[in-house]
């Protein structure tokens, strides 16, 4: 009886990731806000706390929560977690590809997490997002997406924790649908 109690809770994904580096646009593109590919970055505003909608994941009633990444909102999740990272089913961490400036913090923000996500939902599913992969960007020499992942690919190591990754922009929204396997 428990088991099945168990199965019908309602599924948590949490997206997480600095400011500005897309989360509530790619949730625009699930919820149905977005439906079209545009031709310019959609106008948006920052995300003040925690936003809760609720998507078809797999076919799942899930709840997504979408935790704004400006500093306050930061420091209030790390201080205090067990607000926010408990019962994690899958925990999708965006990194903005074309952000030289943010990617030491982001590496900060994202170690700070996983220490917690560890703690509060150890079997939560690990999915990195580097997006704004735009078709027309040209990454030069400061490959953000390599110098993220060799920064935090040992402490995933060490702790045996397995991810997946996918470049994602809002100039293709397959890329995001794949993502969230809403497409193949
Ligand atoms: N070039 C480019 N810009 C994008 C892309 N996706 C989103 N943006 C732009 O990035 C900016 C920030 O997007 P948001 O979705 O608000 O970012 P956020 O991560 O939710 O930010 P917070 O709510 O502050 O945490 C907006 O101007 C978007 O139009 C993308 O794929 N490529
Ligand atoms: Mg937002």
């Amino acid at each position: 009886m428990d088991h099945v109690e168990n199965e019908e809770q309602p599924i948590k994904l949490v997206i997480m990731g600095m400011e500005n580096a897309g989360k509530t646009t790619i949730l625009d593109v699930l919820t149905g806000k977005i439906r079209e590919t545009p031709n310019k970055p959609p106008s948006m505003n920052p995300t003040k706390g925690v936003e809760r909608s609720t998507i078809l994941f797999f076919q799942k009633e899930t709840k997504v929560w979408d935790l704004g990444g400006q500093e306050t909102y930061r420091n209030e999740y790390l201080s205090n977690p067990e607000k926010y990272f408990h019962t994690i089913s899958f925990f999708f961490y965006v990194v903005d590809i074309q952000d030289y400036y943010r990617l030491v913090p982001s590496v900060m923000y994202f170690k700070g997490i996983f220490n917690l996500i560890k703690k509060y939902s150890p079997d939560a599913k690990l999915i990195f997002l580097f997006h704004k992969t735009d078709p027309d960007y040209i990454p030069d020499d400061r490959n953000l997406k390599s110098k993220f992942l060799e920064k935090i690919e040992p402490g995933l190591k060490l702790a045996n924790t397995l991810y997946i990754k996918y470049d994602t922009t809002i100039f293709d929204i397959k890329s995001i649908k794949i993502a969230f396997g809403l497409e193949s």
